[in-house]
């Protein structure tokens, strides 16, 4: 080697060596590269605490696997991030399991109106054999959900025109639902006029004022700031609503088992993290949103229930799952049809 290409190897060695050390570790590829996407705004309780999960993921596995989190319908609505997560263009998404049911008709069956009296009967319901039968269809569509499920919450209905005290208010009332049979057909009962719209649409709907009212969690009228294009909020606490974290099964089963093992420890537990930051956050809501302008009312349940009853939305539903599904639900929250 000549003096010059000597010295010149050195310095470029050393440039390299230097420039390896200097780069940040998220400038050299991990081995999985994987997205997560939803539609929660980023304060939302499943985005703190999925980034949480992505560090700890991160971290357990030494750099391997680095999921990048897409909050807020960055990436679509969630009949689009659907589609995403069935075609691999992005790997996680949280979806409501009755926005699921599109695809896996079941998926909706912790959502059949006035149905669970209580997160007592929620989660041993979900995380129990229920929650397991639920899975099993997901898988047979062709995607991995993980265990624990994520809260969305009891569903309230709010509105710009009036509030609802009895069934009878819901009566042609213009109202947003989530894109999902269940959703329309327990509305159409009700002989409201149900529109289908997904959440990234839904503050625009309103304040254009193409539906009068929408329904859903008081954590998410407060985080998305629905209090601003309505005035009216009547708790019916007419379903509970969960999100399933699933996962892309190609790029799940890709993952060798100690990654899968690290990745399903950490969304399962940052799930059950969130379900008690939802029940905090509860605790406080109404006051907050009363302070916004918003005015409550507690209808009486069990006459929107008899409502259901009597128009033949239990039976109807049954038949629709089968009544090992439909057993299964009544196991946990009581009998129903
Ligand atoms: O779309 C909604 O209303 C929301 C945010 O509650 C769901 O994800 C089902």
């Amino acid at each position: 080697m000549s003096e010059l290409s000597r010295r010149a190897f050195v310095a470029s060695a050393a440039g390299a060596a230097a420039s390896a050390i200097l780069l940040p570790r998220r400038a050299r590829a991990a081995e999985f590269s994987y997205k997560y996407a939803n539609n929660a705004p980023v304060d939302h309780p499943i985005n703190v605490r999925a980034r949480e999960a992505v560090a700890k993921i991160k971290d357990e596995s030494k750099g391997r696997i680095e999921i990048e989190i897409f909050p807020n319908n960055q990436l679509g609505g969630d009949t689009d991030m659907l589609s995403q997560v069935r075609t691999g263009g992005i790997e996680f998404f949280t979806l409501s399991g009755l926005i699921l049911a599109t695809l896996v008709p079941v998926a909706s069956i912790n959502g059949i109106g006035f149905a669970f009296k209580s997160y007592d009967q929620v989660w041993p319901a979900m995380d129990g054999a229920l929650g397991a039968y639920v899975r099993g269809a997901i898988d047979k569509a062709g995607l991995h959900a993980f265990d624990k499920m994520w809260d969305n919450g009891y569903r309230e209905i709010t509105s710009s025109t009036h509030p609802i005290n009895t069934p009878d208010d819901l009566k042609g009332f213009k109202i947003r639902v989530p894109v999902s049979p269940l959703w329309t057909s327990m509305f159409e009962a009700f002989k409201a006029s149900p529109a289908s719209v997904n959440f990234n649409e839904v503050y625009s709907a309103l304040q254009t004022k193409v539906v009068e009212g929408q329904e859903n969690p008081l954590s998410i009228i407060q985080i998305a700031k629905l209090y601003e294009v309505q005035k009216y909020c009547s708790t019916t606490n007419h379903m509970w609503d969960g999100f399933w974290m699933l996962a892309n099964q190609a790029a799940w089963e890709k993952l060798p088992k100690d990654l899968q093992e690290i990745v399903a420890r950490n969304w399962n537990a940052a799930a059950l993290l969130q379900r008690d930051d939802i029940r905090k956050l509860n605790d406080g809501l109404q006051g907050k949103l009363e302070s916004e302008g918003m005015v409550f009312n507690k209808p009486d349940a069990e006459a929107f229930r008899a409502v259901l009853k009597q128009a033949g939305f239990y039976t109807d539903w049954r038949t629709k799952y089968g009544t090992e599904a439909w057993s299964l639900l009544e196991k946990y929250a009581g009998g129903l049809a």
